[in-house]
């Protein structure tokens, strides 16, 4: 008898076992009242966009008053940076709640997502919530099916399913679900990942995208949904600006309010790209006014990475956009760097009725966090099997924060890693570290290894452990 006991209980052990998180998981620990409660949640991701170039944040060039409302009306972060330095990092550390070194990518298109990977949208699909990607994805390749937005977890995705595709605003093809839709753009010389710059041009793709995402949230008006619109501006068009042209790789159908500048039209046209990132926000704001589900959403809205180093000038000029409008508020480098010019992004969480109106947080958090909290928002159970960790307590007041004690970072490309751990931030530029005092040197000038040898000991050892985490190593790369 006591034997049958034993082989019982190991059976119902064995059934509740989770096989795959993203249902099991979710179905064990959704909330009792069920998926109706859940708030809705739009993940509105810049691309490029740097933490200087926000109203919010300090700006007076741009004008960002869609973004500068969603922070008075909610809460804004002034801690959280990416979890990587340069687009598909970023994106597959918010997909999978991994800090960059242990995500399928630590570098733009090293790798893919895997069938057996667990995202953000298959959790929240598992809790109940519709699920659609609008923009760009960015963590697949073409000859992986089991990579693509609909085998990750998206019922629905319109957009650009390859990065380099996304440097193109007016492609002469996007992709809806697993099928390419013609657009009326002519691009003489298209690479095969649909990149180039176009001589016809009448399809505007964040207008495209911007549609397919309403029509998305009218018809799940009724139902929790997960909105992840990864918008590509105010990215530059990387093939588009090589050839000398005046907008600088900067697209856009006009300059709106800053044709009357006295900017080069590559300034004016990146001031034009961020003026559309903001009218898009406020378009979705009204739209979920209208339908009267603003209230029951809850919008994050962050940039991928800091301000971008690109130099281009229609003038001749080698100017850094990011210095244009000081993207990157004078913290240390520029996109691609783990300093924190390339890290820091504008993150803000409006939550009606939860978030309180015109709060600041400083917590230190990124993506992984992010997908963790998300998760413990849609009612989730937080996940446990991830490196990243809730701070759904910041957002709402209720509860015990429980954040990671550090925060990890690396860029294969630029052979560089980093540590965060309070005040204290470590950063290796081939194997040399740096160790600086944010509370008193926030620009990262000063190395204080010096005076302060056990906090560098400490971050290394740190350092040292996350590395047995790391997918693609970089004594294993060519
Ligand atoms: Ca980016």
């Amino acid at each position: 008898m006591r034997n049958v006991s034993f082989l019982l209980a190991a059976l119902v052990a064995c059934a509740c076992t989770p096989r795959d998180p993203s249902v099991d998981g979710a179905t064990n620990s959704a909330r009792a009242d069920g998926p109706a409660s859940a708030p809705n949640i739009v993940v509105f991701l810049a691309d490029d966009l740097g933490i200087g170039e926000v109203g919010a944040w300090g700006q007076l060039d741009l004008a960002t008053p869609n973004i500068d409302k969603l922070a008075s009306d909610g809460l804004k972060f002034t801690e959280f940076r990416s979890s990587a330095a340069v687009c598909g990092p970023a994106r597959c550390s918010l997909m999978l709640g991994y800090h960059n070194g242990a995500c399928r990518l630590d570098d733009n298109d090293n790798d893919y997502l895997r069938a057996g990977d667990v995202t953000l949208a298959e959790r929240l699909k598992g809790a109940g919530y519709a699920t659609g990607l609008f923009g760009k994805w960015g963590l697949s390749w073409d000859s992986q099916p089991e990579s693509w937005p609909n085998a990750q977890g998206f019922d629905e995705f319109f957009g650009y399913r390859d990065q380099v595709h996304a440097h193109n605003f007016y492609p002469e093809y996007l992709m809806s679900g697993a099928d390419s839709v013609r657009t009326r753009n002519v691009v003489p010389g298209a690479n095969r990942k649909g990149a180039g710059r176009a001589t016809t041009r009448l399809d505007y793709a964040p207008t495209l995208v911007r549609e397919r995402a309403f029509a998305f949230v009218r018809a799940n008006r009724a139902q929790p949904f997960f909105l992840y619109w990864a918008t590509n501006l105010p990215h530059i068009n990387n093939e588009g600006s090589r050839g000398g042209e005046a907008d600088g790789g900067y697209e856009v159908e006009r300059l709106g309010p800053y044709a009357n500048k006295p900017w080069p039209e590559a300034k004016q046209s990146y001031a034009a790209q961020v003026h559309l990132l903001d009218q898009d926000l406020g378009a979705l704001r009204g739209l979920l006014d209208s339908l009267a589900i603003a209230d029951r959403t809850l919008i994050v809205f962050l940039s991928d990475n800091g301000a971008t180093f690109l130099k281009r000038g229609s003038d001749g000029s080698s100017d850094i956009v990011g210095r244009w409008f000081n993207g990157t508020l004078n913290y240390r480098g520029f996109k691609g760097d783990l300093f924190d010019g390339g890290l820091r992004v504008p993150g803000i969480a409006y939550w009606p009725g939860r978030t309180t109106p015109g709060s600041v947080s400083n917590v230190q958090v990124d993506f992984a966090d992010l997908h963790a909290t998300l998760a413990e928002a849609a009612g989730l159970a937080p996940p446990t099997d991830i490196v990243g960790r809730s701070f759904l307590p910041a957002l709402t007041g209720k509860g015990t924060l429980a954040l990671r004690s550090h925060q990890v970072w690396y860029s294969p490309d630029r052979n560089q890693s980093a540590v965060l751990e309070g005040r204290w931030k470590a950063v290796w530029v081939r194997d040399t570290m740096q160790l600086f005092d944010l509370a008193r040197d926030p620009g990262e000038r000063t190395d204080v290894q010096r005076t302060e040898p056990l906090i560098a000991r400490r971050l290394d050892s740190l350092r040292r452990v996350e590395d047995r985490r790391v997918v693609h190593p970089v004594e294993a790369r060519p």
